[in-house]
C-alpha cells in the first residue's frame, strides 16, 4: 500500500502538475540575479560527470564495505574513508530555530514601481529599472522542523533584500499585530505556546492548557488572539498570504528627514484559506502541502508574486493617532492611513539545496541599510538583540560569510577569526585607524554610510509601561466587527475547538470572560460550546470607545478579495474508461487559464476515452489522492465512465467530501448523474443548458463552454470561507 502514504500522494502531485505544464518553465526562463551569479561562483556544485572522493579529495573505490581485518574480522580504525563519512554524518544536524523551525524558501527579485527618493534613500527604492535580489523564507511558528504545514498557526514571512548597500531583512508575519508589547515577555510566550514541557504534546498547535492559561492572563494578547482564531492562520497556500512588518519602522531620505513607515505584502493571487476540517485532513495526508505548493508553482513557472505596500506617517502626525504607534498589538487601519503599493516581488527560483540555503539563512530585523531605521517599539528593540544572538548559537560566529547570507556588495572590515572563518584578507593591518594598510578600509562619508536617525530621546530609566499601551480591546473589537457573519462563525468555531482541548475549566472560563470584553455575543456562544458560565455583559465591552474606526472591511478576507481567477488552482478530473471529449476540452481551457488540471482514476494505467482512439494516464489513483488536494472537481460525461464511477465508493466519497469543503464542482452530460446520486444540489441542468446551484455547476449537451463559470466558482470556493 505504498501509494497510500502521504509522501506518495505528494510526489505524484508534483510530478503530475509539472507534467501538466511541461515546457512552461523553459519558455519563461529562470531569473539570473546578482545573487544567483554569486552563488554560482562561490558555492554551487554539480556532481554530473564527477568521481566520488573523500572530503579531502581522495578518490574512493568502494562505499559498500569498510576496511576489516579479514573478511569476517573487525573494522580497522585506519579506514579513513569510513571515518570521514561517519564523522561528518554524525554532525549533520544543527539546532533548529527556536521558533519558526519549519519553513520553505525561494529566490526572486524586488522591483520598485517608481523612485521613492523623496521618502528614503534605501537602495531598493530608488530606480524602477533595478531588480534587487531577494531570498524569502515562509514558515510556521510553533511546530518543529518536521511538523505539518497546514496547522493553525501564524506564518512567518522573512525577506532578505541583497541590496547594493548591504542586506536588508524585513522579518515579518502574515498577521499585522503581535501577542505581546515588550520583547522581554517573548520567552514566556514561546514556552507557553510550544508543546508542554512534561510530555512534549501537542505538536504544531496551540490547542493546549499552557497556551490558553498564559494568554488568558495576558489581556494585551487579545487582539492577536482574534487574528489567530480567524481564517488567516490556515492559509491555502504560502502564495496566498499577506506579509506585515508589524512594527513601525522609519524611512529616512537623503536630507535626513524621517517618517514612520509600516510595511505590507499583498499577494497577487489574493488571500485564501482552508476550511478547518480540510486543513486538519491535509496535515495528515500531505504534511508538506504548503511547501510542495510553493515549490511546484515555481517549477511550473507560475511565479508567486506580492506587491509591497507602505503606510507613511509624518513624525508630527504620529501622536494624533488614537493608539501608540510603538505598540505592536495595534494596527493602523487603512481608513486612517491608506496603503500605497510601491513595488512588486517575484519568486522565480527554488533553492538548489535545502540545508545550505533555507536552513542556514539568517534573518534579522536589525539588518538595516541606509534609508531604513527602527522605531522605539519595545518589541522591535528586543528583537534587535535576539536574532543575531540566536544565529551565533544556531549557525555560528561567521554566519554572514555563508553563501546564502553573504551580501552581493563588497564586505571589508577588521573582523577576523571565529569558527569556520572563510575569508582570507591580505595585508597586515587588522585595526582602525592604521597607516600600514593605507588607512583602509576607509570610513564611509555620511552621505554613503549608515547614520542612525538622531531621534530625540528623553526620560528616566524605568521598567514601567507607557499608559498609551493600555487599551487591549478596542482593536480586537474592530477586527471582529470587520468580519462577515461567516468569518465570525469561523472565529467562534476556532475558539471552541482550541479551548475544548483545554482540560482546566478555570482557563476556559477566564478566556470566555476575557472575550466578553471584545464581544458579548461571541463570549456567550463560546461559553455554551465549552460548558462554562455565560458572562454578564461587560462594562468594558459596552463602555470602551472604539478607537479610530469601528470596522475596517480590508481586514475581512471575504470582503477584500476578488474571486476572479483560477490561476494556480488545481482541478481534479474524475475519469474512468469511456470518458467523453469534455476532458480534453476542459484540460486545454484550464491550462490556458493558468490552472493545473489533474486526472484521477481507479487504477494507475492509461485510461481509454469513449472513442477508443486516445488514452490518459491518470495523475493519481482514487485511493492515493484526496479531494483536499484540489480547488475544484470535474466529472465528465461518457456512459461507461460514469456507470463505473457510480460504482466506485472511494471516488464518490471524495466528491462528496469536496462538496463539504466548498470546492467548486462541475459535472457535464452523464457526469451530472454522479452529483445527483450524491444529492449535492437541488437544481441540475436540463438538456442543452447550464445550471449553478450552491457551488455545483451542471451542464448537459452543451459541450463544456463552462471554463469561465468553473473558474469563478473555483475562485470563490477556494476562498474556503464562503459558506
Ligand atoms: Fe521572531 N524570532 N521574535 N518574530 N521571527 C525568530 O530567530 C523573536 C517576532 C519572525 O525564517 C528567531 O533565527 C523575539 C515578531 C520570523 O529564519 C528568534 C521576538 C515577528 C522568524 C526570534 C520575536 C517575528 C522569526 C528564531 C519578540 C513578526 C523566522 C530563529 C520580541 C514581525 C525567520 C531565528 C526565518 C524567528 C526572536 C517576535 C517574525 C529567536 C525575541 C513580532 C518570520 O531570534
Amino acid at each position: 500500500m505504498a501509494d497510500l502514504s502521504s509522501q506518495g500522494i505528494g510526489r505524484s502531485v508534483a510530478n503530475a502538475a509539472a507534467h501538466a505544464v511541461q515546457g512552461v518553465k523553459g519558455a519563461l526562463g529562470v531569473g539570473m540575479t546578482e545573487k544567483r551569479q554569486q552563488l554560482n561562483q562561490i558555492a554551487v556544485q554539480d556532481n554530473a560527470n564527477t568521481v566520488l572522493t573523500t572530503s579531502s579529495g581522495v578518490p574512493i573505490t568502494t562505499v559498500d564495505d569498510s576496511l576489516k581485518a579479514g573478511e569476517r574480522g573487525p573494522t580497522l580504525i585506519e579506514d579513513f574513508q569510513f571515518r570521514d563519512r561517519m564523522a561528518h554524518f554524525d554532525r549533520e544536524r544543527i539546532p533548529e530555530r527556536v521558533v519558526h523551525a519549519r519553513g520553505s524558501a525561494a529566490h526572486g527579485y524586488f522591483q520598485v514601481y517608481e523612485s521613492l527618493s523623496d521618502l528614503t534613500r534605501a537602495a531598493p527604492f530608488q530606480d524602477p529599472s533595478k531588480k534587487t535580489p531577494v531570498f524569502v523564507r515562509l514558515s510556521t511558528v510553533q511546530g518543529s522542523k518536521g511538523s505539518a504545514d497546514t496547522v493553525r498557526d501564524v506564518r512567518g514571512f522573512a525577506t532578505k533584500f541583497y541590496t547594493d548597500e548591504g542586506n536588508w531583512d524585513l522579518v515579518g508575519n502574515n498577521i499585522p499585530v503581535f501577542f505581546i508589547q515588550d520583547a522581554v515577555k517573548f520567552p514566556d510566550l514561546v514556552h507557553a505556546l510550544k508543546p508542554e514541557p512534561h510530555n512534549e504534546i501537542p505538536q504544531g498547535q496551540t490547542a493546549h492548557d499552557n497556551f490558553w492559561d498564559f494568554v488568558s492572563l495576558l489581556p494585551e494578547s487579545t487582539h492577536m488572539l482574534m487574528w489567530i482564531m480567524s481564517d488567516r492562520t490556515i492559509p491555502r497556500s504560502f502564495r496566498m498570504i499577506n506579509g506585515f512588518g508589524v512594527h513601525t519602522f522609519r524611512f529616512v531620505n537623503a536630507d535626513g528627514v524621517s517618517r514612520f513607515v509600516k510595511f505590507h505584502w499583498r499577494p497577487v493571487l489574493g488571500v485564501h484559506s482552508f476550511i478547518w476540517d480540510e486543513a486538519l485532513k491535509t496535515a495528515g495526508r500531505d504534511p508538506d502541502y504548503l511547501r510542495r505548493d510553493l515549490w511546484m508553482s515555481i517549477e511550473m513557472g507560475d511565479f508567486p508574486e506580492w506587491e509591497l505596500g507602505i503606510q507613511v506617517i509624518e513624525e508630527s502626525e504620529a501622536d494624533k493617532l488614537p493608539f501608540d504607534i510603538l505598540d505592536a498589538t495595534k494596527y493602523i487601519p487603512e481608513e486612517i492611513v491608506p496603503i500605497r503599493y510601491i513595488g512588486k516581488m517575484t519568486l522565480n527560483r527554488n533553492p538548489d539545496e535545502f540545508f545550505p540555503e533555507t536552513e542556514q539563512a539568517v534573518f534579522h530585523p536589525g539588518h538595516l541599510i541606509p534609508g531604513i531605521d527602527v522605531s522605539e517599539d519595545p518589541l522591535l528593540q528586543g528583537r534587535l538583540f535576539s536574532y543575531t544572538d540566536t544565529a551565533f548559537h544556531r549557525v555560528g560566529t561567521n554566519f554572514n560569510e555563508l553563501p546564502i547570507n553573504r551580501p552581493v556588495c563588497p564586505v571589508h572590515n577588521h573582523q577576523r577569526g571565529g569558527f569556520m572563518r572563510h575569508t582570507i584578507v591580505k595585508g597586515q593591518a587588522n585595526y582602525h585607524p592604521n597607516s600600514l594598510g593605507g588607512g583602509c578600509p576607509a570610513l564611509a562619508s555620511a552621505s554613503k554610510g549608515y547614520v542612525h536617525y538622531p531621534a530625540p530621546v528623553i526620560g528616566r530609566k524605568t521598567s514601567n509601561r507607557a499608559g498609551s499601551f493600555s487599551d487591549h480591546f478596542s482593536q480586537a473589537r474592530m477586527f471582529y466587527n470587520s468580519m462577515t457573519d461567516t468569518e465570525k462563525g469561523h472565529i467562534l468555531g476556532a475558539f471552541s475547538f482550541e479551548l475544548s482541548k483545554v482540560s482546566t475549566m478555570g482557563i476556559r472560563q477566564r478566556m470566555v470572560d476575557l472575550l466578553n470584553k471584545v464581544d458579548h455575543d461571541l463570549s456567550v456562544k463560546l461559553a455554551d460550546n465549552l460548558g462554562v458560565k455565560a458572562p454578564e455583559k461587560s462594562e468594558v465591552e459596552s463602555s470602551t470607545k472604539v478607537l479610530g474606526v469601528a470596522a475596517s472591511p480590508a481586514l475581512s478576507i471575504i470582503k477584500s478579495n476578488k474571486y476572479d481567477t483560477i490561476r494556480g488552482r488545481m482541478v481534479g478530473i474524475y475519469i474512468m474508461p469511456g470518458y467523453d471529449s469534455t476532458v480534453s476540452e476542459l484540460m486545454g481551457a484550464l491550462t490556458a487559464a493558468g490552472a493545473v488540471p489533474l486526472t484521477l482514476s481507479a487504477k494507475g494505467g492509461p485510461v481509454p476515452d469513449a472513442s477508443g482512439s486516445s488514452t490518459t494516464t491518470p495523475s493519481f489513483t482514487f485511493s492515493a489522492s484526496s479531494s483536499t488536494q484540489f480547488d475544484a472537481l470535474f466529472i465528465p460525461g461518457g456512459r461507461k465512465s460514469v456507470d463505473a464511477l457510480l460504482e466506485n465508493v472511494p471516488a464518490l466519497v471524495q466528491i462528496a467530501e469536496g462538496f463539504k469543503h466548498l470546492k467548486a464542482i462541475a459535472a457535464v452530460n452523464e457526469g451530472v448523474e454522479v452529483v445527483q446520486r450524491l444529492s449535492l444540489m437541488v437544481k441540475t441542468a436540463e438538456d442543452n443548458s447550464v445550471a449553478v446551484d450552491y457551488g455545483v455547476i451542471t451542464a448537459k449537451g452543451v459541450g463544456t463552454g463552462m471554463n469561465g463559470k468553473l473558474g469563478k466558482a473555483a475562485g470563490m470556493a477556494a476562498g474556503a470561507v464562503s459558506g
